[in-house]
């Protein structure tokens, strides 16, 4: 089984830590988006990352892919049984997908990417503006959801996998959440990012 994409990316990163919490054997190919490589191509037909090759049956989209390795390898399980809980965690997941990931990668993007990546300047209103307006009205939804170590069903799944991956590339950024304002978010997101299946992935190869 082939896992295209740096693990910079918060959505690799989510498929990385599904194969760490399984056990699954992969082999990492950490290229950046819209790489020529014609494998890569083809199994990712937009050229985002990540895109999966296992044994030939080609698939993108971290959401798909998870699915996908839900079912080929079902324990631990990463999404619930009961329809409630399985209704949530797939909320967490799109939320954590089209929410949360486009404001908390902006700092990244700005302080990190542009600079080191892009050869271009970071603006730094944009990183006080994602902190200061846009960030705070999600902080508080989430600290409002958070009761425990986990979201849905007081055990480790999908929903925390997407709600805290781009939480590292805010931390990349060197900004954190403030404990003061929103004490569970902070502490949920630390204990998250400690586990040991995040922490793979956060080592696994950049480029
Ligand atoms: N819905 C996709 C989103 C993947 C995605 O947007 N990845 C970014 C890198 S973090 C990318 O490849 N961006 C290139 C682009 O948007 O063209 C998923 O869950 O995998």
């Amino acid at each position: 089984m082939k896992l295209y994409g740096t693990s910079l990316s918060p959505f690799v990163r989510k498929v990385l830590v599904v194969l760490a919490e399984k056990g699954v054997e992969v082999q990492h190919v950490p290229l950046r988006f819209h790489d020529p490589d014609p494998r890569f191509q083809a199994a990712s037909p937009l050229g985002k990352i990540p895109a999966l090759d296992d044994d030939g049956f080609l698939l993108a989209d971290s959401s798909a892919i998870i699915h996908y390795l839900e079912r080929k390898h079902p324990e631990p399980a990463m999404l619930p049984a009961g329809a409630q809980d399985l209704g949530r965690a797939i909320w967490f997941d799109e939320l954590g997908d089209t929410e949360l990931f486009p404001v908390l990668i902006k700092p990244f993007v700005q302080r990190v990417m542009r600079p080191k990546m892009m050869n271009q300047p970071c603006d730094e209103a944009v990183v006080a503006k994602c902190i200061g307006e846009e960030l705070p009205r999600l902080y508080d939804y989430l600290e409002a959801q958070i009761d425990g170590d986990f979201l849905v069903g007081g055990t480790f799944g999908l929903a925390d996998v997407s709600v805290a991956t781009s939480f590292h590339n805010l931390r990349l950024a060197g900004e954190t959440v403030d404990a003061g304002r929103w004490p569970r978010l902070a502490a949920y997101v630390t204990g998250i990012l400690e586990r040991p299946s995040f922490r793979t992935a956060i080592a696994a190869r950049q480029g």
